[in-house]
């Protein structure tokens, strides 16, 4: 993956856990390069092994990592040049849930060696909710997406639960299911 990705996840840990942790990570995950650039091209590997050894060093589970990964992203990414970006691609969860796929398409022209995952977003009849249908070439991502979704819950102002309904490992593909918690501050459909 592009070296935002690790640069982010780098950002993540640096704020909560504190520069000691991130550099006992770093040395946990044998990874010697002591920064990453943004547009270069990562192996999935590295990030894979950041995240194992953050949940050694931080004793806590991969999927919280991840978690946390995912809602620090939306805050980092808004703030790293890409707010204008994400400000075009919807104002509300919906809406830029559903436009996921064209945000992907649109950093892709840019940065062509990027392998977007695809997001779909289906409407439960007679329910504010939605259901969230993701596919990836990448496995293990799954609880990094909880994140994002919640990551754009704050962004939006809109809080919301999320759970994982089906899974890549048994079902078709990873689906999330989305509850608006304040029924009020849900959209109007
Ligand atoms: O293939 C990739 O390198 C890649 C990198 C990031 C693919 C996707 C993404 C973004 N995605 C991360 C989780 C991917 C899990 C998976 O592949 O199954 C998060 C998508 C997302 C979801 C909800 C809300 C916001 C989201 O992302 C916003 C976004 C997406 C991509 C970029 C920035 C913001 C981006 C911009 C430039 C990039 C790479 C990604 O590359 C650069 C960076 C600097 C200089 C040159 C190129």
């Amino acid at each position: 993956m592009y070296g935002l990705v690790n640069q982010a996840l780098e950002d993540f840990v640096k704020k909560g856990f504190g520069n000691t942790a991130w550099n006992r990570i770093r040395e946990g995950a044998g990874i010697r390069l002591d920064m990453f650039v943004s547009m270069d091209s990562y192996p999935d590997e590295t990030t894979h092994r950041l995240v194992r050894s953050a949940s050694e060093v931080l004793d806590l589970d991969s999927s919280e990592i991840l978690e946390g990964f995912g809602e620090h992203w939306v805050l980092y990414t808004a703030q790293a040049g890409y707010g204008e970006m994400l400000a075009m691609f919807g104002s509300d969860l919906r809406s830029f849930l559903n436009n996921l796929d064209n945000m992907h398409s649109h950093v892709a022209m840019s940065f062509p060696a990027l392998r977007p995952p695809s997001f779909e977003v289906e409407q439960i009849e007679g329910d504010p909710g939605l259901l969230l249908h993701y596919r990836s070439e990448r496995a293990g991502f799954a609880p990094m997406v909880v994140g994002l979704i919640k990551g754009l819950g704050k962004r939006f102002s809109q809080e919301v639960s999320v759970r994982q309904t089906a899974y890549r490992e048994t079902d078709e593909h990873d689906v999330f299911r989305i509850d608006y918690v304040d029924a009020g501050a849900s959209p109007p459909r």
